[in-house]
């Protein structure tokens, strides 16, 4: 039996119907089917109560909120500011007077925190901010039956980062050369449509709803490149953001707007943007008063500046430290932060010129300023120091500045790991990631460094991945990256299988589905690796890029050779890879600290699948694998295409257990995804046969 699974605007007929991601309504079955107490007052405790009424409506449930009490609960979600609880077990609870939950810890729930334990058969949520209920209420949805077990550990729960983001590159216009979104492979934007806010506000809500119930906090509504009409979001459309912060808050979501370092200029009708000129500041300042008037929670300006052809201090001889503070200083009395983004580099280098290392230019143009930034100032870095590629290392600026509140910037959406086309779960890539320790064993992570004191710092974003699209992303797998981001922020240490079941449970429930275990195998055998399969069949060991210029979809290994990007990987007949060695290179290595910096400038010790970020070497080069270089990308891309081919066979076998629809497209995507991988084998044995000469060691086919 396969049963459809639609969001709740199935209801809207007429209207589009958009699939129900990770909240299908069977998620609320456990909840709603028992009597339930919610205690407390505001917004989000609504949020809450209309969740869980609507949730009872369905499922033969009882809500209580308030007088006449009479409830023998089987759920109780309580604010502990709000008072005694009508509820024996819940109030010894929230007095502390229960030995299990004293056992969880000390420790204050902050806003967003909340204690979860089960109580003399009761099963308990207790805050003390309206957001901490919703999101206990959430965790009492991902556990389904297992929240009513008696055997359930009483636990405190505070997100690791207060600040997890997803940044939205969508345009208000159609630009002519980004589209809607930039980088957007999901259909439109949730927000806007061909120059002006789409007003979708039940789609807008249900987005909201998605994002709190896998801990994402804030969203950025406009592309980083602010063009004419969205710079204009800040003044006077800024009615459009109000309403979509308004659309949002009941899900304790925040809204932040992408702004041009140029506003004081094209808006302001000043004579210049420079950031030490007082009538400059005296206009953000009152530009960013009025933004708060209108959205008294709206939480800070994202800036690209000085990047990509994008205005910024630079054309005033200042640096990215007086821009920055010039937007902190304005923001401040509001409580609202800047965060600044670090893709700084020359997007117009001599290709000739071997000296120039795109790889180096945030940490030398940021590193020099460390402790010059405001406090409410958040450097925002992306993971690696070239471009959201499938395998790079982990940029130095993460480790260079400790007088810095920093931000790790992911892009969940696909740019250069297959476009949402190609399945590519991306959790094990982003743990990797966050797990990693800059200064070696004894030194913090990286998630430790977004963190900051006490969960403060700059926190994790990502490039959002959805779209008006039915599926949300397109490919509706790649709705476990979403997913996985949210769970990531709240908790690097989560294991990504584990996450991933979380999403396959909330998503591919055992009611829609004719048999779930082998569903929920057949996601984890496609999807578990799917990440190293894309780096298998895609550019090999760290060298990134040759994708196709522009679009960066598919192979074109010397697309970007000769151009001014900086994103080059020096094949020749006898070898191939960047030497960003001290020794002899370009001296990027020497960004890193020890261990680092010795491990990377050494080829016999740098990590094989990072060996040609970092070093040029001969095709028969031997790796730490035993095998040549020349002899891992032939065997590399051969494997790729049959893991591929493999993944396809498990999805056909699914077919009648899952939607149909959603099988459909799955299949389909993963059609493209065989023939795309093939091409990429192709053509990267192929240039690789005809540069070296060497053959492939098991004689297959190299055109
Ligand atoms: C929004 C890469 C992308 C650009 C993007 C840029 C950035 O260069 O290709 O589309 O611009 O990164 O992160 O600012």
């Amino acid at each position: 039996m396969s049963v459809p699974v639609t969001g709740r605007a199935s209801a809207h007929a007429g209207k589009s119907i958009w699939h129900a991601a990770w909240l299908p309504p069977a998620a609320f079955r456990e909840l709603g089917s028992r009597p339930v107490l919610v205690h407390g007052e505001g917004l989000l405790v609504d949020t809450v109560l209309d969740e869980v009424s609507r949730a009872c409506a369905r499922y033969g449930g009882r809500v209580w909120h308030g007088p006449p009490w009479q409830v023998d609960a089987d759920l109780v979600l309580a604010l502990r500011e709000a008072g005694r609880v009508p509820n024996v077990a819940a109030e010894s609870a929230r007095l502390g007077a229960t030995p299990a939950v004293n056992g969880a810890g000390d420790g204050a729930l902050g806003d967003e925190g909340y204690l979860l334990a089960r109580v003399d058969g009761v099963t308990v949520v207790l805050a003390d901010a309206p957001a901490g209920l919703l999101y206990g209420m959430f965790h009492v949805v991902r556990l389904g039956a297992a929240a009513f077990d008696d055997e359930l550990p009483a636990r405190r729960h505070r997100p690791a980062l207060d600040r997890r983001i997803l940044d939205h590159w969508d345009n208000v216009d159609i630009h002519p050369v980004s589209g809607q979104i930039e980088r957007g492979y999901a259909g439109g934007s949730l927000f806007w449509r061909d120059g002006a806010a789409r007003h979708d506000h039940a789609r807008l809500r249900d987005y909201g709803r998605l994002l709190a119930a896998c801990g994402v906090n804030a969203i950025t509504v406009n592309n980083v490149n602010v063009h004419d009409t969205e710079a204009r979001l800040l003044t006077d459309r800024l009615g459009d953001v109000a309403e979509t912060a308004q659309v949002l808050r009941p899900y304790g979501v925040r809204v932040h707007l992408s702004v041009s370092f140029a506003a004081p200029v094209v808006l302001g009708g000043l004579p210049t943007a420079d950031p030490l000129d007082d009538r400059v500041r005296a206009w953000w300042a009152a530009a960013t008063r009025r933004v708060y008037q209108r959205i008294p929670d709206f939480g800070g300006y994202v800036v690209k500046a000085d990047s990509e052809g994008r205005p910024g201090p630079f054309a005033y001889g200042r640096d990215h430290a007086d821009g920055a503070n010039l937007l902190a200083e304005a923001l401040a009395p509001h409580g609202g932060v800047v965060r600044w983004r670090a893709f700084v580099y020359d997007h117009r280098q001599d290709w000739r010129d071997r000296s120039t290392d795109r790889a180096r230019a945030a940490h030398d143009h940021f590193a020099p300023l460390d402790g010059r930034f405001d406090d409410n100032v958040i450097l925002q870095v992306k993971f690696g120091p070239i471009d959201f590629q499938p395998r790079e290392p982990v940029s130095p600026v993460l480790a260079a500045m400790p007088a810095t509140r920093l931000a790790v910037e992911l892009q969940a959406t696909q740019e250069y790991t297959g476009q949402q086309r190609h399945v590519c779960y991306l959790g094990p890539w982003w743990s990797e990631v966050l797990r990693f320790r800059p200064r070696g064993e004894a030194g913090g992570t990286i998630a430790d460094v977004a963190a900051g004191r006490a969960g403060a710092g700059g926190g994790l974003v990502a490039v959002a991945n959805v779209g008006d699209d039915p599926f949300w992303t397109a490919h509706p797998l790649a709705q476990a990256n979403l997913y996985a981001f949210g769970r990531l922020a709240w908790d690097p240490l989560l294991v990504p299988g584990a996450i991933l079941d979380e999403w396959i449970d909330l998503t591919w429930l055992p009611v829609a589905t004719g048999d779930p275990e082998t569903v929920r195998r057949t996601m984890h055998a496609i999807m578990d690796d799917s990440w190293r399969t894309y780096e298998r069949y895609t550019a090999p060991l760290g060298v990134g890029f040759m994708v196709r210029p522009g679009h960066h979809y598919g192979p074109d290994v010397d697309g970007y050779e000769y151009t001014p990007w900086g994103t080059y990987h020096f094949a020749d007949r006898d070898g191939v890879g960047v030497d960003r060695t001290r020794a002899t290179g370009t001296g990027f290595t020497g960004q890193y600290p020890p261990p680092w910096s010795e491990v990377y400038e050494s080829r016999e010790r740098c990590p094989d699948e990072l060996l040609l970020f970092f070093h040029h070497v001969p095709y028969r080069h031997v790796l730490h694998s035993g095998r040549t270089v020349i002899q891992h990308i032939y065997d590399t891309h051969f494997a790729g295409v049959e893991e591929v081919a493999a993944m396809r066979e498990r999805w056909r076998l699914v077919a009648g257990a899952v939607d149909p629809a959603v099988h459909d497209r799955v299949a389909e995507r993963l059609d493209e995804q065989f023939r795309s991988a093939v091409e990429w084998r192709d053509q990267i044995n192929t240039y690789f046969f005809r540069k070296s000469g060497v053959p492939d060691a098991h004689g297959r086919r190299i055109h």
